[in-house]
């Protein structure tokens, strides 16, 4: 098999490079390690920046977000016992839109088939080859049976624990990393969300997250140690330490439920350098990991399918390789200030173990600080909403 861009994984970054340039009209096909269902069934990141549902628009997948999505134009902090908006709208002039993650999966999903365009699920052993040369290739196992995929160019869009990044000499790549000393655990329940607003809690107990997926769903977090395992978070312990880190109206007011998902994410922030071997080229958390608290993860990966679209369509069309040559400076400039913005985030509502009653102090004074400055609260609004392509 022949195509102009092989791309590997089936994720975002992957499914909407693929259609972005569908758009374009370069070929490509898609190789993924799971099936469909594997892919569609993890729950992940719930907020997309409107560049994100720009870029959906674009490849003509925006239409049910649109339709479903809510709209928000603030953010609540919470600290003290007390609650404090944050307007997005007003400095930044943009909005955010939760749709969830499942969500665009399956839309990029049918925009793909009803393209006709090619999706190898269930590809074992799928290996990037000669990438350094002007004749890349891919191989895969399918059905039991070995093949060869050539093409003009690789684009690794498996994600964190994928094979593209792993294919790389050590010695030409640099990676820079902080894995923070706690977890994120999540629950999804059928109950209408506490408050229409995302809550974001700094709290003694531990940072807590309201966020939802519909007017109907809700998903909240709660900072926990990494040694700890669902089995020891029943949903009545969960409802009860949520509630303990709000304040007291959130926590009168919560609708509480049974539990349809629940799990645990470390968080990490992990950025590789460059985001391009040869004819290889890294996009979404292939390359890069942010900690979910800046809600970054999702829109950089649409960011980077963006850019490496807009590469290569200079390259068929314009015969240029400007584009390529620029994508990995382009797309880390915008990379690091989202790794900066997550890990601030980040930084001002957990507790950390070690930093002791000075760093709380600290914490107190930021969030003071970003609540009662608008300068500060522009700053927030103006990264949470997505900086500008
Ligand atoms: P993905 O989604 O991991 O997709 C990679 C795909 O590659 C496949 N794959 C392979 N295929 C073939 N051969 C191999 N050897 C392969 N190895 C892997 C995988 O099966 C998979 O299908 O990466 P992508 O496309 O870069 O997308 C990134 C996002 O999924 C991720 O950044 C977000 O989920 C992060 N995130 C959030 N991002 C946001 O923008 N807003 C949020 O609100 C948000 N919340 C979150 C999050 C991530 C979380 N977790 C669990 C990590 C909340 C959580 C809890
Ligand atoms: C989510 O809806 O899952 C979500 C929203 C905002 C975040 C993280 C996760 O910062």
């Amino acid at each position: 098999m022949r195509t102009k861009i092989a791309i590997i994984g089936a994720g975002p970054a992957g499914l909407l490079l693929g259609q972005l340039l569908h758009t374009c009209g370069i070929d490509n096909v898609i190789l993924e390690r799971h099936t469909p269902d594997y892919v569609l069934g993890r729950i992940r990141a719930g907020l997309l920046e409107g560049g994100t549902v720009a870029l959906l628009d674009e490849v003509g997948a925006g239409e049910r977000a649109h339709r479903e999505g809510l709209v928000h134009e603030g953010i609540e902090l919470a600290f003290g016992g007390e609650r404090h908006r944050i307007d997005l709208h007003r400095p930044s002039g943009k909005t955010v839109m939760i749709y969830g993650q499942t969500e665009v999966t399956l839309d990029l999903m049918n925009a793909r088939r009803a393209a006709g365009l090619t999706s190898i699920y269930e590809a074992e052993h799928v290996k990037p080859i000669d990438f350094d040369t002007d004749h890349p290739r891919v191989s895969y196992v399918k059905d039991g049976i070995t093949h060869e995929m050539t093409c003009d160019f690789i684009a690794g869009c498996d994600g964190f624990h994928g094979v593209s990044r792993a294919s790389v000499e050590p010695t030409a790549i640099a990676t820079y990393e902080r894995i923070y000393p706690f977890g994120w655990l999540g629950i999804l329940s059928e109950t209408p969300p506490v408050s229409h607003e995302l809550i974001y809690s700094n709290h003694a107990r531990g940072f807590a997250l309201c966020t939802m997926r519909s007017t109907k769903r809700s998903r909240y977090y709660v900072q926990c140690p990494l040694e700890d395992h669902v089995d020891q978070w029943p949903d009545d312990r969960f409802w009860d330490e949520l509630k303990r880190r709000l304040d007291q109206k959130a926590a009168d007011e919560l609708i509480i439920g049974p539990s349809i998902e629940k799990s645990i994410a470390p968080l990490r922030s992990f950025v590789a350098e460059p985001m391009r071997f040869g004819r290889m080229f890294l996009a979404g958390d292939a390359a890069h990991i942010v900690p979910p608290t800046g809600a970054k993860g999702l829109n950089l990966a649409a960011s980077d399918a963006h850019y490496l679209a807009q590469a290569f369509r200079e390259y068929y069309d314009e015969k240029s390789t400007a584009g390529i040559d620029a994508y990995s400076a382009k797309a880390l400039s915008r990379v690091w200030k989202a790794v900066r913005f997550s890990w601030w985030m980040t930084s001002m509502l957990h507790q950390f173990p070690d930093t002791g009653t000075f760093g709380a102090r600290i914490q107190l004074a930021e969030l003071d600080y970003v609540v009662n400055s608008a300068a500060a609260a522009a700053s927030l609004a103006e990264n949470y909403v997505g900086l500008p392509y």
